[in-house]
């Protein structure tokens, strides 16, 4: 008997583009919508994951390699899948994940240098077929994103990486956007917050009831 599920829907962007206010807009819309809503971040989600996020993100492990970055990446990916995402999505509820493996194919494939192909052997085994039903690419300039995250406090060990670094993490995800424009929707994070929100309702109530859709 075919299974249905829930939603699978994630928000990338650059440093300070604004995907945690966004991730509690789209959280309250959701639940208004009448939703039962899963919200998660990546890396991290598990008791494992946050372990990894702490050895990814902190300086302890400065110099890191860019082969044992991309497969802690998915390591905490595999995990929270299997802890987290799937059995949320198979209750039927919507999960919303800060981050997914597009930031995978833009930080670690265009801002590391990383080849495409070993990033998507790496997707298939660990995803088998499940990929995010919808993205939102909060996108902005480089400058304007840091400019919003420098007021908070000490930069973690991605946060420390340079302007160059940044743009080629942001032109990765716009070449992702074009590639496929079905389910990752640009938002203008440019803009005043109110019209940032006025853009995600616009995607989020435009977006189908997936329920109906077999699982896997
Ligand atoms: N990473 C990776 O390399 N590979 C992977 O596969 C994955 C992740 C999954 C995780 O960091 C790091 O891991 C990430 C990539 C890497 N590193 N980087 N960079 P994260 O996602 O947890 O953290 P982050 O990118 O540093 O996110 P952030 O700094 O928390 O930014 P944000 O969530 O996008 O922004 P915010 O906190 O919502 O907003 C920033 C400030 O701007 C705040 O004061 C807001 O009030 C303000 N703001 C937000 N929107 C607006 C608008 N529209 N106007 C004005 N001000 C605004």
């Amino acid at each position: 008997m075919p299974q249905t599920r829930g939603r699978f829907i994630t928000v990338e962007g650059i440093e300070g583009a604004g995907k945690s206010t966004c991730l509690t807009f789209m959280r309250d819309r959701l639940i208004q919508a009448g939703r039962a809503v899963l919200v998660t971040r990546e890396p991290g989600g598990t008791a494992l994951g946050e372990e990894l996020r702490a050895l990814l993100l902190g300086h302890r492990q400065e110099g890191m390699g860019e082969d044992a970055e991309l497969l802690l990446m998915f390591a905490a990916r595999a995990e929270h899948l299997a802890q987290k995402i799937l059995p949320a999505l198979a209750r039927g509820d919507d999960v919303l994940c800060d981050r997914f493996t597009d930031a995978t194919y833009a930080y670690q494939g265009a801002g590391r240098g990383i080849a495409r192909e070993r990033i998507a052997a790496m997707e298939n085994w660990v995803q088998k077929g499940l990929r995010p039903d919808l993205t939102l690419l909060l996108d902005l300039p480089v400058e304007r994103g840091l400019e919003r995250a420098g007021k908070r406090s000490t930069p973690d060990r991605f946060e420390s990486e340079t302007v160059r670094f940044f743009q080629l993490v942001r032109q990765g995800y716009l070449d992702l956007a074009e590639a496929e424009p079905d389910r990752i929707k640009r938002i203008d994070a440019s803009q005043p917050l109110v019209e940032v929100e006025r853009q995600l309702a616009q995607v989020i109530d435009a977006y189908p009831e997936y329920d109906k859709v077999e699982f896997g």
